[in-house]
């Protein structure tokens, strides 16, 4: 049995997201936050930086979540890592860029705008991150002319981990409105059941912690 620890709505939801696009069975051992179960020495063997999320699957033990969802599909959907060698690259390429170029000035939006107090806001960190964010999106939006996916003709992770990262735009009131070849095919990736699924899990797991 397949294990992940973390919950729907950190960076594991892209791994719940995976899973689910795979169809595996899974389980999800309760997990805290808030009560800092990530930093207990049980989970610090499997993830000794003490983040979400970790994998366990037979004897295997992972954590970061990009080199989990390659796992996952090479073990189980090998499609989705792309069919030729130049688009096994294409993903990977795109999947490393989501997280060490994308990702840094949107979450730093999210957090601002999630979890700073109004009053407590830093206006320097939110105009640079709303620049630099604004600026990705139109790589995006430039590679998606024409295009229904990421990577040749058929959904991979490179859509799955550069989708994860692209919703955290109107959580931090980026509009999409200007960029319309990602906001189609953002749409289109929120809509698939196998993501539904998650923000049905996402929903149900914050509604639990209140
Ligand atoms: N690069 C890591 C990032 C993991 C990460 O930052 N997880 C956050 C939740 S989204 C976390 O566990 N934070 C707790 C902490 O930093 O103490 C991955 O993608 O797996």
């Amino acid at each position: 049995m397949i294990t992940l620890y973390g919950p729907p709505a950190s960076s594991a939801g892209r791994c719940y997201w995976t899973l689910e696009e795979i169809g595996l069975g899974y389980e999800t051992p309760e997990f805290s936050m808030k009560n800092k179960d990530h930093k207990a020495p049980e989970f610090l063997k499997l993830n000794p930086n003490g983040k979400v999320p970790a994998l366990v699957d037979g004897d295997l033990v992972l954590w970061e979540s990009i080199a989990i969802n390659a796992y996952l599909a090479a073990k189980y959907a090998p499609a989705l890592l792309g069919t030729t060698p130049p688009d096994n690259a294409r993903v990977t390429q795109w999947s490393v860029w989501s997280q060490v170029e994308y990702q840094p000035p949107l979450i730093a939006l999210f957090i601002q705008k999630m979890f700073v107090p109004a009053e407590r806001r830093d206006g320097e960190v939110i105009k640079k991150s709303i620049e630099k964010g604004e600026a990705l999106n139109a790589i995006v939006d430039a590679h998606l002319e024409g295009r229904n996916y990421m990577v040749g003709d058929a959904f991979t992770l490179a859509d799955l981990n550069v989708a994860s990262v692209a919703r955290l735009n109107t959580i931090g009131g980026i509009s999409l409105e200007a960029r319309p070849n990602l906001k189609r095919w953002l749409d289109a990736m929120l809509d698939r059941p196998a993501r539904q699924k998650v923000n049905a899990l996402e929903n149900a797991s914050r509604a639990a912690a209140h």
